[in-house]
């Protein structure tokens, strides 16, 4: 880890992320414009882009370029927007701001950010689909690695159990559910569509999947605990919310102090479940530790 700069690395990736997405995706000014005016706010209005930086980082550890995952790390974007965009739609969160800035429907209304949710999820398969210089069955695979992660047994599946679980106690087993589910999943298929198009072994595809889970759920332990302990600022959209609405969350069952104890943990274990690989997995230790260590 001493060797690498990772701000430095993360800054790089998500710029070759941002002029993908620039290229591959249609100009915001295509017919109809406010559509594509619409999805272009959502995608560009900020994010970390830490699920296409995983995609390539994974692809990177295994000594692929990370050119033939590039379609796949823009993919994972798109798919992540979406979500955010119909999470913060009136019938869900009915949320004001994201990315420190007016959530879609606020900007566009809620017909306009419903479609471009669905327009954003759909070029997704487009762009994995036409992902150049990959063995096409490898393209196959992590097109499906998508479509279940973001579908009824995945992120899809988590919402629904985190909505009907609002206002309700819930046991331990039925949070974690949700916490795999809604967040785990697409961040577990970010690294697993890099490791694929990279053409991993069974034993490098096990092993990154060991650090997919870890992280999946660090992740959104970590976001629950920013939600009691980060600002509007920091977070780009309102803190506290969790609460407010009565959602599960890890702080509201274990407390502050165990929850980060386990998101810990859990980064223990995805660092160890890179001990196999040398120091082109670096960038995945690194983003392991931010993961729990970030304030946004
Ligand atoms: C499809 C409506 C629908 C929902 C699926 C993913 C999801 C469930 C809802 C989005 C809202 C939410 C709180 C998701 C949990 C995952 C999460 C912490 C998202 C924020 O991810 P960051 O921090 O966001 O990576 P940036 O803006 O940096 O990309």
């Amino acid at each position: 880890m001493c060797l690498l700069d990772l701000d430095k690395y993360l800054e790089e990736k998500c710029a070759l992320v941002n002029g993908a997405l620039r290229d591959l995706l249609c100009a915001p000014d295509t017919y109809p414009p406010v559509l594509h005016e619409a999805e272009h706010y959502s995608l560009f209005a900020g994010g970390k882009r830490l699920r296409p930086v995983l995609v390539l980082g994974a692809a990177e550890a295994l000594g692929a370029d990370a050119t033939v995952a590039i379609n796949a790390a823009c993919a994972v974007e798109c798919i992540h927007t979406y979500s955010l965009i119909h999470d913060d739609l009136p019938a869900l969160d009915n949320d004001d701001l994201r990315r420190g800035v007016p959530t879609c429907h606020k900007k566009y209304g809620d017909a306009m950010a419903i479609l471009a949710g669905d327009a954003l999820l759909t070029s997704a398969f487009e762009l994995v689909g036409r992902t150049t210089g990959v063995e096409p069955g490898r393209v196959v695979q992590a097109v499906v690695e998508l479509s279940s992660a973001a579908g009824s047994t995945g992120m899809i599946g988590g919402q629904v159990v985190d909505i009907e679980s609002e206002g309700c106690e819930i046991p331990f087993p039925v949070l974690e559910y949700i916490h795999i589910h809604k967040t785990g999943k697409l961040i577990l298929a970010s690294v697993r569509c890099g490791a694929i198009l990279a053409g991993a072994t069974d034993e490098e595809f096990k092993a990154l999947t060991r650090y997919g889970e870890a992280i999946g759920l660090a992740f959104q332990i970590a976001d629950d605990i920013l939600d009691v302990e980060g600002t509007d600022e920091e977070l780009g959209k309102k803190a506290g919310m969790d609460e407010l609405r009565g959602k599960a969350t890890y702080p509201a069952q274990l407390g502050i102090v165990e929850s980060k104890r386990r998101a810990s943990e859990l980064v223990e274990v995805a660092v160890k479940a890179l001990e196999g690989f040398d120091s082109k997995a670096d960038p995945l230790r690194g983003i392991a530790h931010k993961i729990v260590t970030r304030s946004s």
